[in-house]
């Protein structure tokens, strides 16, 4: 029956732990996908939702209403007009990829016009397969300068005035996966306008809140300027990174619409859309979430906690850079410090990628990513070192 199948390639990210795993140094050093794991206050919360002793019955197809609520109120923040005057449509999602999937089945249904949405090049590599896969057409717009291996602002502002008028544009919201750069606030201002001034429709993928800046709001920063400029945008969140809650798989997918009773439409067919897929969401992780962020104690904790990352990876980026000036590199490592979040863009190329797996034991994406989640000051030494051989 099945001989007609092929054999599809493995997950580019995914793969790099197994090819870790296989390797018997014991210096060996894992810097392929993105997962942080110093947290703390989660088991704290976990404890709380299990004393509780609360029952296994089915969520409603939106999934836990306490977490809904608590996920649009940490991403739109409690002066949002849109929040405040009940227009926001929520609903609980299979973590980040579940929320741009039904994001993604939701546009392709309703959004009037053109079903082509602009991803960013590069972007995260499952955006392209999520978006195709629902029935989306999937273009690009230029995103990364390789050659100051930072933002191509102009490029971008340029292909956003060139796109269709209506188009969607997937933009992500901070802490840019690959590549770590990020527009600054005044560059958003001028994105923001050149998406208004095309007509076009902006989903933000969050799934770092608070992992660039360690400052949730200021995190939020890119998704509230275009609410107040009077963008209706749509909105993918992902709790997997800032809490910790991988496996849980606990996010949202929000839209922002016109009136409480444009919403209440809205509502209706997300439900029509979840219901096939996977009826109700899980509940334990949500209710970790929505404890996490309802409990004054607990949510203190954890906005420290998530500052407390933040600025481990900021250390480690300067200290990578620090170590690749002494050794003497002759190249500048200040992108290295000047981008933001869980990954770098060390601008190695491929050949280079694999010399550091192969020969030094430092395993990480092709594109030359690094997860500075990975660096810790034990390794980042010789991780300088295996650079530099690599790179001079
Ligand atoms: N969007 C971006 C940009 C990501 O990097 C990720 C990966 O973690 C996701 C979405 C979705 O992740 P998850 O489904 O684990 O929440
Ligand atoms: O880019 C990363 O490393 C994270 C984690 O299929 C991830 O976004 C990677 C690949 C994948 C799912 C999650």
């Amino acid at each position: 029956t099945w001989s007609g199948v092929p054999q599809g390639p493995p997950d580019a990210i995914l793969g790099i732990t197994e090819a870790f795993k296989k390797d018997p140094s014991g210096e060996k050093i894992n810097l392929g996908v993105g997962a942080y794991r110093d947290d703390k206050g989660k088991p704290t919360a976990e404890q709380q939702v299990v004393q509780q002793n609360m029952d296994k019955e089915y969520a409603g197809i939106t999934g836990v209403p306490d977490f809904g609520s608590a996920a649009a109120l940490l991403a739109y923040g409690p002066d949002s007009a849109p929040l405040k005057e009940g227009r926001i449509a929520m609903t609980q999602s299979i973590s980040g990829t579940g929320a741009l999937r039904i994001g993604g089945a939701f546009l392709h249904r309703f959004f009037p016009g053109a079903k082509a949405i602009y991803i960013p090049t590069p972007s995260w590599a499952n955006h392209k397969a999520v978006f195709s896969d629902s029935g989306l057409e999937v273009k690009q717009y230029r995103y990364y300068n390789k050659d100051t291996i930072g933002l191509d602002f102009d490029g971008m502002v340029e292909d956003i005035k060139k796109m269709p008028k209506g188009s969607m544009i997937l933009l992500h919201a901070c802490a840019h996966n690959p590549t770590g750069v990020d527009p600054t606030e005044q560059q958003w201002r001028s994105i923001s306008d050149a998406v208004k001034e095309g007509g076009h429709y902006p989903f933000f993928d969050m799934a770092y809140q608070g992992f660039a800046s360690g400052d949730t709001d200021k995190d939020a920063f890119a998704l509230r300027h275009f609410i107040k400029e009077g963008h209706q945008p749509c909105l993918a969140q992902s709790f997997a990174k800032n809490m910790g809650l991988y496996g849980e798989r606990v996010g949202a997918f929000s839209v922002v619409t016109a009136s409480p009773e444009e919403k209440a439409r809205v509502d209706s067919q997300v439900k029509i859309l979840v219901r096939p897929l996977y009826s109700n969401p899980p509940v334990h992780g949500a209710r970790i979430a929505s404890t996490i962020l309802k409990d004054p104690a607990l949510n203190k904790q954890w906005l420290g906690e998530v500052k407390g990352m933040a600025d481990r990876i900021i250390e480690m980026r300067a200290l990578l850079k620090e170590n690749l000036e002494k050794l003497g590199s002759k190249h500048s490592w200040n992108h290295i410090t000047d981008q933001i979040g869980m990954f770098a863009y060390t601008g190695l190329n491929a050949e280079q990628m694999t010399k550091l797996a192969e020969e030094h034991s430092v395993y990480a994406t092709k594109d030359g990513r690094i997860s500075v989640a990975g660096i810790t000051s034990q390794n980042v030494g010789r991780l300088a070192e295996a650079i530099y051989k690599v790179k001079g």
